[in-house]
């Protein structure tokens, strides 16, 4: 890409240092627990020790006779106001506190309310609680048989434990490719229950203002906006309406999904606040958040994959089982309960494909968030990838070679896959023949015959994925019926320097810096001069928030669009300045200058002085826009990942050696900043593949709950990654530009599954589950008989 502004200016393509950085690595940011407020009582959580039980009794005594302790808050208390219970994501309900049954291992309780964090901390530990367990429902596939103990006993009409079933494709011509099919395989694949474990946890402070009845919550969330309106619809009753709302979103340590739900800590804590008129703090602790917030993934998945003999892939046919624990909280946009599965025909020209999925109820936190993908393309991605790698080795062809011959082809797009998405554009052969190249493929596949023949374990992994991100076209994309478009609003002021105002939130991925280039390159304003700020309801538009990729996809789309707005104005004052007619001026960023006589010009500085001073006569001063930003389509990222590893057959350890990254994002923003967020998406990749799982034992008792059990990579598990990208621009984006900040944790476990499958595959192993870890690849090798 041709870049159209100096370093200076900053804009598309530059890798300008992050704005947001020098308060965050000198300490200064603001985060939700940094924020203290005078007379601010603090809130302590009891939580579950049982998955399933009656509450007998909540016998609060003990605790309130804790110097400090204000109040016990129990579901009775919220049941007054009925606020027991609230509306999910996915217009399920979830309990705020329960009345009668605990659902999940460390599920709320009841809420203590005291003067300080502490006092809160020793008041939760003695409220005691008279429980009566119930037989726990842990594996969804026993939740579905008949007979098993209903779990939503809540629900009047609820007799089994089967929440939703969805379907998608055409089941008739995907079932006739497969009798016609020459070969057929078929895998049973499960993609575990994992956490997001971002760096700072959950919590917010929630401060009711009695004098003027307005609330304002500082609260970790992804989407401001959508939580305000949320709150707006459920606490309408109690009178809470939406102008005396303000959410405000301050810096954030991650969110990966894991910020996009509302948890029950914050009605709580909203709840107290309005009762008090004091302001209430809420944070978890690592525990919590790991053992009680929404989790990801959990899809027990069939699928089955059609070729003719020479090896053309024809069908695709998928069936899956969601255990979404005791209520569907998932975060998808509300037409799609299983996300964006659909898009799991992946990079290849499938002529048929049929996907079913089952919700279903068991003893287990609720969620079913996207962990750093844009609703289940994870899932989906190593599904296709990993049956893409079984039909190629079942067939006896070099997994490269077999990937570039079902490839759908650059001169197919806009393509319309089988499951109806049409992809905007790619060039997959493109990315994969560059990352070949990158690790030197023939070569490795020379060293991994000899080892072979040695008998060492080598393994050459492949993800060629197709991800589907910025939710999205407001014809098919809702969250509880509020469309997925975003917003940038954009003030120049006199001296030429400009705010701009957007209804996403960052939580790391750099907007400060990335929007304000991209203002740069339309206004041609140097970033520096650009304020770029977000996640507070009371000033900025609304949006959806960021999550799903979507930021550049809609709202980047949105500060193009504004831009322009602005620069139609600019060029009536820059013409009437110069005295010629607004057509016979030529623009590059930043400046308007005469056809064919360039010396005359005016800079965007000038204009924004002349919009406040000398504007035209009947034209109104000032120079802002805003922009409601509706994609007409998603945008369709894709990569081509190389993994290679090498496997102890002492221990079991896949040990990686080499991972190549391809990128293909369309035209950069800012190149630097995409590659951290490639870099930290691997990690989040490699995370699942080798480590993170959180497992339930038959008593639903967790067996993830803490960093002792949840193996979060370090550095030092982190291999050095390779990467690299290609540029194929989204035809419909106003600046060319794709999504980025998921790609790399969608594209990366398939990589490194299908690394460690090809080392095993001559031993007769076909599929691995992730995580893959030692001991599970040790019990392989010893069945295969060839440990050391
Ligand atoms: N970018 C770019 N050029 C492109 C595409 C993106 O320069 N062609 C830049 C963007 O300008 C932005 C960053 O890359 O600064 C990510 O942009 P985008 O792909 O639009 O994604 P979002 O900003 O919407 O971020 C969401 C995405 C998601 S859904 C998860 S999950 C995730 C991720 O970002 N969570 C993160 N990356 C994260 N990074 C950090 N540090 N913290 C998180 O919580
Ligand atoms: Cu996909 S996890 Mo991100 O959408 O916040």
């Amino acid at each position: 890409m041709t870049l159209r502004t100096s370093p200076e200016v900053g804009g598309m393509g530059h890798s300008i240092k992050r704005k947001e950085d020098p308060r965050f690595i000198r300490g200064k940011g603001t985060y939700v627990d940094d924020v203290v407020l005078p007379g601010m009582l603090y809130l302590d959580i009891v939580r579950s020790p049982h998955a399933h039980a009656k509450i007998v009794k909540i016998d609060p005594s003990k605790a309130m006779a804790v110097p400090g302790v204000l109040a016990v808050i129990t579901g009775q208390d919220l049941a007054k106001y009925n606020l027991h219970w609230m509306p999910t994501l996915m217009s399920d309900t979830q309990m705020v506190l329960p009345v009668e049954k605990v659902m999940y291992q460390a599920q709320e309780v009841a809420a203590v309310l005291a003067t300080s964090r502490y006092a809160a901390a020793d008041g939760a530990a003695v409220v005691e609680v008279e429980y009566d367990p119930l037989p726990a429902v842990v594996d969804p596939h026993k939740a579905l048989e008949p007979g098993a103990p209903v779990l939503r006993t809540d629900k009047k009409d609820k007799k089994d434990n089967h929440i939703w079933h969805w379907e998608w494709g055409d089941r008739a011509a995907t079932d006739r490719a497969f009798a016609e099919a020459d070969v057929t395989v078929k895998e049973k694949i499960y993609i575990p229950r994992i956490h997001v474990a971002s760096i700072e946890t959950c919590g917010c402070i929630a401060h009711f203002d009695k004098v003027d009845g307005k609330l304002t919550v500082w609260m970790t969330t992804q989407a401001p906006h959508a939580i305000r309106t949320v709150f707006a619809l459920v606490a309408g009753h109690v009178g809470l309406a939406e102008h005396k709302i303000r959410i405000i979103s301050p810096d954030i340590g991650g969110g990966f999904g894991g910020k996009v739900p509302v948890y029950p800590g914050y009605v709580i804590a909203v709840a107290a606040s309005v009762l008090t008129g004091k302001p209430v703090k809420w944070i978890e602790d690592r525990m919590e958040n790991l053992q009680a917030d929404s989790f990801a993934r959990d899809y027990h998945i069939t699928a089955e994959l059609a070729a003719k003999k020479d090896g053309t892939l024809t069908a695709l046919r998928i069936k899956t089982l969601a255990d979404h624990g005791y209520t569907d909280a998932a975060a998808n946009p509300s037409k799609f309960p299983a996300g964006l599965f659909h898009v799991c025909t992946g990079s290849y020209d499938l002529k048929a494909a049929h996907v079913e999925v089952d919700g279903a109820y068991t003893n287990k936190p609720p969620g079913g968030i996207a962990y750093r993908c844009s609703f289940r393309v994870t899932e989906a991605v190593h599904t296709i990838e990993r049956m893409v790698d079984i039909m190629a080795h079942q067939l006896g062809q070099d997994p490269a070679e077999f990937r570039m011959k079902n490839f759908i082809r650059p001169e197919q797009f806009p393509y319309k896959s089988a499951l109806g998405w049409e992809y905007d554009s790619g060039n997959y052969g493109g990315a994969l023949q560059k990352a070949m190249d990158g690790v030197g493929y023939a070569e490795l596949r020379r060293e991994q015959a000899e080892k072979r023949n040695r008998g060492e374990l080598m393994g050459i992994g492949i993800s060629s994925f197709t991800e589907i991100v910025g939710a999205g076209p407001s014809k098919h994309f809702d969250i509880l019926g509020i469309k997925m478009f975003d917003s940038c609003e954009i003030r120049i002021h006199p001296t030429g320097k400009a705010i701009a105002r957007f209804g996403t939130k960052s939580q790391g991925q750099g907007h400060e810096t990335t929007y304000a280039q991209i203002l740069a390159e339309e206004l041609g304003i140097p970033a520096a001069d650009i304020q770029v700020e977000e996640g507070d309801t009371d000033t900025a538009p609304y949006g959806l928030g960021t999550y799903a990729s979507r930021s550049t996809p809609v709202a980047g789309a949105a500060a193009a669009v504004a831009s322009r707005k602005i620069l139609d104005k600019a060029r009536k004052i820059a013409a009437h300045l110069l005295e010629v007619a607004a057509e016979d001026l030529v623009y590059e960023p930043g400046k308007f200058s005469v056809k064919g006589s360039p010396n005359r010009s005016k800079t965007i500085q000038d204009v924004a002085f002349a919009a406040y001073t000398n504007h035209p006569q009947g034209m109104e001063a000032g120079l802002e826009a805003v922009s409601y930003y509706d994609p007409p389509n998603l945008t369709y990222p894709f990569g081509s990942y190389i993994c290679v590893v090498d496997i102890d057959k002492g221990t079991g350890e896949v040990k990686i050696r080499r991972f190549l990254a391809i990128d293909d994002c369309g035209n950069i923003i800012n190149p630097m900043i995409v590659q951290g967020q490639v870099h930290g998406g691997l990690t989040m990749g490699l995370a699942p593949a080798l480590f993170e799982e959180i497992s339930y034992d038959e008593f639903g008792n967790v067996q993830g709950g803490s960093f002792i059990d949840y193996l979060v990579p370090t550095a030092v598990e982190t291999p050095k990654w390779e990467t690299g990208h290609t540029v194929t621009p989204s035809p419909h984006h106003p600046l060319g530009a794709k999504g980025v900040g998921e790609s790399a944790t969608v594209g990366a476990p398939a990589a490194i599954a299908n690394a460690v499958v090809d080392a095993l595959w001559h031993l007769g192993v076909r599929h691995v589950d992730i995580p893959i870890t030692p001991p599970k690849v040790w019990k392989l090798l010893r069945e295969k008989g060839v440990t050391e």
